[in-house]
């Protein structure tokens, strides 16, 4: 495969004058290619499956906004819903139908969901919904497990995945002690790690937090009975099981992974396809628990731009695009052919056995390790200076990974069987250079 020298000279100089303003030049730490070294391309447009950087390099794109681009970038009837949104205005603080419009298509694929609380991020709807579970059952603890992120508020950023692993700060100064106190940890794919902490803290915890598919230790599947075994536990000990679904909601089933996996959740976390790839977080659940919400209940919460509608007509233009006949068919087909081209790639580079490649639908990750990866510490057992080489090498051929071993890779509608064919040619090479290093045993985090 014929490399193209990647230009940066423009990128490199856009790095040195945001660093000077913006902290770390970003404004989300994982952009900042701290794991994997280097600048971060600084992107000028994106369309379909690739994105262009300002010294006009094109890559087909994985990161997908770390997952809100389902459709692909700016996908026609999502730019002309947002385009004439804002040409009756951005922002009223004033209800609006589209409000309406989004939560009725969200309560529609997902029956556990009877009425919406709409935020503006991720973090939003873990915070609100934490509140919620609290505030409804009156106990104080909620249990997360380690690997799985929700955002970064304070209570939940512990033992915390995506950016907070890559840097390796899962627990973050800056947290006093007493906002975690009633955070417990269990392990992900682990039962009986819950069991355990519910019975010991019988009748004070209020919540489950799960991703259903993890997504920020890069992507770790449920294991089976793993979901249903929380549903029963929950149920047995009066607990409300939060599927945080801000990755999975419209990725992993139209209905998400409450409907790939049959679990019904308590309250759902949703986020980034529901904004089309504008700022939009929710929370989704049974209207006796959300009518506690101010201002039917008395737990309060509140945004002023929440349910912005610019942001409720994107998601609205992007939830009904994926009701397009064999959309999650094809979406399938091309995240398979993916998943098979890096399994075969890693096999001709001789890393059979030292690599495991987790996929659920069109989320994966491509982990520098024997595996299997079931857990937070099969994750970050992986040797991560080899996926940093593994990073350079496919970004040198044009195709873009998250920069981050605990991230996923996102297929889009827009990419095509050519995009997959490419992506599987560059890997045969990029592996190669992963697997010398970890010949020479360099490099684990
Ligand atoms: P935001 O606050 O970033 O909108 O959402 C937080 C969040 C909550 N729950 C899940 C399952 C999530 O994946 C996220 C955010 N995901 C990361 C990517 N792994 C965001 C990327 C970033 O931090 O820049």
């Amino acid at each position: 495969m014929s490399i193209m020298p990647r230009r940066s000279a423009k990128s490199k100089a856009a790095f040195e004058r945001a660093s000077k303003v913006l902290v770390g030049g970003v404004n989300s730490p994982v952009r900042a290619f701290t794991a994997v070294g280097g600048a971060p391309p600084f992107i000028a447009s994106a369309s379909g499956s690739t994105v262009t950087d300002i010294d006009n390099n094109t890559y087909t794109d994985y990161v997908g906004g770390y997952g809100p681009m389902i459709l692909g970038h700016a996908c026609e009837p999502v730019v002309s819903a947002i385009t004439k949104a804002i040409h009756h205005g951005t922002c009223y603080g004033a209800p609006t139908e589209l409000e309406t419009q989004l939560a009725e298509a969200i309560v529609t694929a997902m029956p556990s969901v009877q009425k919406v609380r709409f935020v503006s991020s991720g973090t939003e709807a873990a915070m609100t919904a934490l509140r919620l579970a609290r505030g409804a059952t009156g106990r104080p603890m909620v249990v997360k497990f380690a690997g799985c992120y929700h955002g970064h508020c304070d209570s939940l950023l512990v033992q915390a995945g995506s950016g907070a692993t890559t840097l390796g700060v899962p627990s973050s100064p800056g947290v006093p002690a007493g906002a975690t106190d009633d955070t417990l940890l269990a392990r992900y794919n682990d039962v009986d790690s819950v069991a355990v902490l519910l019975e010991a803290h019988r009748g004070q915890v209020a919540a489950v937090l799960v991703e259903p598919v993890a997504g920020n230790m890069g992507v770790v599947p449920p294991v089976d009975g793993f979901l249903t075994g929380l549903r029963d536990l929950c149920d047995g000990h009066g607990v409300l099981l939060i599927f945080d679904e801000v990755m999975t909601g419209f990725r992993v089933a139209l209905g998400g992974a409450q409907e790939r996996y049959g679990v019904r959740a308590d309250l759902t976390l949703l986020g980034k396809i529901i904004g089309g790839g504008l700022p939009v977080g929710a929370v989704g659940g049974p209207a006796h628990l959300m009518d506690q919400l101010a201002p039917a209940g008395p737990i309060y919460q509140a945004g002023t731009l929440s349910g912005n509608p610019a942001a409720m007509a994107a998601g609205l233009a992007t939830l009904q695009e994926l009701h397009q006949d064999g959309l999650y068919e094809r979406l399938e087909v091309h995240s398979a052919r993916l998943e098979q081209g890096l399994a075969q790639a890693a096999q001709q580079a001789g890393l059979a056995g030292q690599v495991c490649i987790n996929r659920v639908a069109s989320m994966l990750t491509c982990f520098f390790t024997a595996g299997p990866v079931r857990d937070y510490a099969g994750a970050t057992a992986g040797n991560t200076r080899a996926f940093a080489a593994y990073f350079q090498a496919m970004l040198q051929r044009g195709a873009y990974l998250a920069p981050s071993q605990f991230e996923a890779m996102f297929v889009s509608a827009a990419h095509s069987q050519a995009d997959i064919d490419m992506t599987v040619a560059a890997a045969r090479e990029a592996m190669a250079g992963a697997a010398a290093l970890m010949k020479s045993s360099v490099g684990r985090r």
